[in-house]
């Protein structure tokens, strides 16, 4: 039954008001759509709200990792440090919703938990856990790809009694550390940033670890005003650029293979890259970094030497190097001291893949090898990537049809956009584009949105009321999609970009691995074919 005539009308749900959701309300409005979003927590932020864990930070670097729809801002916000910590990001992103007026179209402290459509007024009827119902005509999905947190189903998890956090949902007030026994369970790049902050603040740290991490060090000069002013002189060319690039970034990788340069010229290569302290030497040393698996060997093994070298014991080294999968196969930290942690007296490594956990006590962590007293646990144990943010929603598109369930056998989007039997939800950082992994969020969330907006307004303009991809076009997209993947070395390893950390997903790589600015290329086609694959209603 429809009751859409009784409920309030806007043109717009927007969910989520972090990087994208924000760009998503500028953008709409200047199309003079009304526009209704709602945001979970009590701020604007998103991840950089939620995740406010001792040491969390960027790793693309602050000239990247910005806005660049406003000149006015872009001449007004002034970075202090190459890769910004949260905190800062969390200050910019207040700023902009403040200097743009946003707020007054958020509702805050407001979980969206339904969005049915309804097929005979083309509109969404959207649900809050506040009681409200609202009908749109457009959904955009802007509720993160690092949303829907992961605590491990480790026996006795609720009976202990210390202090117990999980990195994502970390409290306003700090926490004290003092004197107290601290666990933390995960070594991803969370982990990593966590640890090596608290180590030097604790009584004792215990780390629980499952994979050694491939890391890199990062290098974070602060910046001051003349640094700044060589960054602002490039914005223009960056602003371009960073759309056209493999990932997103102000570089291209090397377009030489590894093994058409000589070893000299390799490991020079390696050397200048790494000394550079960015993702650089992750994504942009090699073309073939992560397609040639001889190759990608001799990199790894660079960068086990590296790490080894840092760690004064041998057994403690040996635990902290990785194996038995390809460097960048998984996400690659930035780090800055992390393996120094591990040779203070205070810190104890236990590597959980020999004895793994069995039970959480009241009084800490029990593995194989027997239990570890704590005063504090955290939980650095990941997310539900990608998917989870939108399942966990009850969506149902035509016919009533869950998205949670029409994706069991099998994520399928139209270029991560769109979904077959979801008409007008668009979705953003979603499975199947790159931005779900392998770019930058505020890049990759602003060309997504321009893109969304462009369309809305081509439905409208067309005096049409749902735009839907057909069955076809999006098979064509996954079948693209996964052949891409199975040109990489990434389907190999198990992380999340494969959905392994979650039990029973649907094993399949995350993000689109074609490329940024390839991706953008096609977005672009789409439109000038006037939505090629889509259809109206
Ligand atoms: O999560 P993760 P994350 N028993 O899934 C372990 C972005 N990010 O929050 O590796 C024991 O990477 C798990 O072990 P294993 C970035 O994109 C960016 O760290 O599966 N251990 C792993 O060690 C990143 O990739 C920034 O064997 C368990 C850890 O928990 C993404 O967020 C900073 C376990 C989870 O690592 C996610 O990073 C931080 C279990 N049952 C995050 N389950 C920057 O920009 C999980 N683990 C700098």
């Amino acid at each position: 039954m429809s009751v859409t005539h009784a409920l309030p009308e806007t043109d717009v749900v927007v969910v989520g008001a972090g990087f994208t959701g924000l760009y998503a309300l500028y953008k709409l409005r200047e199309f003079k759509l009304r526009v209704q979003a709602f945001e979970a927590g009590s701020g604007v932020g998103g991840v950089w709200y939620w995740n406010r864990y001792p040491g969390a930070r960027t790793d693309s670097p602050s000239h990247i990792y910005q806005y660049w729809f406003s000149q006015e801002l872009l001449a007004d916000w002034n970075w202090n440090e190459r890769f910004t910590p949260q905190e800062e990001t969390e200050r910019y992103l207040n700023h902009v919703a403040d200097r743009f007026d946003l707020r007054k179209d958020i509702c805050f402290n407001t979980r969206v938990t339904a969005a049915n459509y309804d097929e005979k007024t083309h509109r969404w009827i959207v649900e809050t856990d506040t009681g409200t119902r609202l009908s749109a005509r457009f959904l955009i999905m802007g509720s993160g790809g690092l949303t829907e947190l992961v605590t491990p189903d480790f026996p006795g998890k609720d009976s202990f009694a210390g202090e117990c956090y999980h990195t994502a949902r970390w409290p306003r007030e700090p926490v004290d550390f003092k004197g107290k026994r601290v666990g933390v369970i995960g070594t991803g790049a969370t982990g990593i940033q966590v640890i090596q902050t608290i180590q030097d603040k604790v009584g004792h740290l215990t780390v629980f670890q499952r994979t050694a991490h491939y890391t890199i060090p990062m290098r974070n000069p602060k910046l001051d005003d003349a640094a700044r002013a060589e960054l602002r002189a490039r914005y223009p060319e960056l602003r371009e650029m960073v759309q056209n690039t493999t990932t997103g970034f102000d570089f291209n990788p090397d377009p030489r293979g590894y093994f058409e340069m000589s070893p000299e010229e390799r490991r020079a290569q390696m050397e200048r890259l790494w000394a550079d302290g960015s993702l650089v030497f992750w994504v942009g040393a090699f073309a073939d970094t992560l397609m040639n698996a001889e190759a990608n060997e001799e990199i790894s093994e660079f960068v086990r030497e590296k790490i080894r070298a840092r760690i004064k014991d041998p057994a403690v080294a040996e635990k902290l190097t990785p194996r038995g999968y390809g460097f960048g196969t998984r996400r690659v930290p930035l780090e800055t001291g992390y393996y120094e942690a591990f040779n203070r007296d205070n810190c104890t490594l236990v590597d959980i893949s020999a004895t793994p956990i069995t039970e959480i006590t009241p009084t800490g962590v029990k593995t194989s090898d027997g239990e570890y007293p704590l005063d504090v646990l955290i939980y650095a144990t990941g997310f539900d990537a990608g998917t989870g943010a939108l399942t966990r929603i009850d969506m149902r598109g035509r016919n009533g049809v869950l998205l949670r369930d029409s994706w069991k056998e099998g994520i399928h989007t139209f270029m991560g956009l769109q979904v077959h039997g979801f008409p007008n939800m668009f979705m953003v950082m979603s499975p199947q584009s790159p931005a779900a992994a392998f770019c930058n969020v505020p890049t990759c969330s602003q060309q997504q949105i321009d893109w969304i907006v462009d369309c809305i307004d081509f439905v409208r303009s067309q005096g049409r009321e749902a735009i839907e991809p057909s069955a076809a076009a999006e098979a064509q997209w996954v079948a693209h999609h996964d052949e891409v993947a199975n040109t990489t070395l990434i389907p190999k390893t198990d992380s999340w970009y494969m959905g392994a950390n979650i039990k029973g997903k649907r094993r399949s790589l995350l993000a689109y691995a074609g490329g940024v600015g390839v991706y953008k290329q096609l977005c672009d086609e789409v439109k000038a074919k006037g939505y090629e694959g889509l259809e109206l209603a």
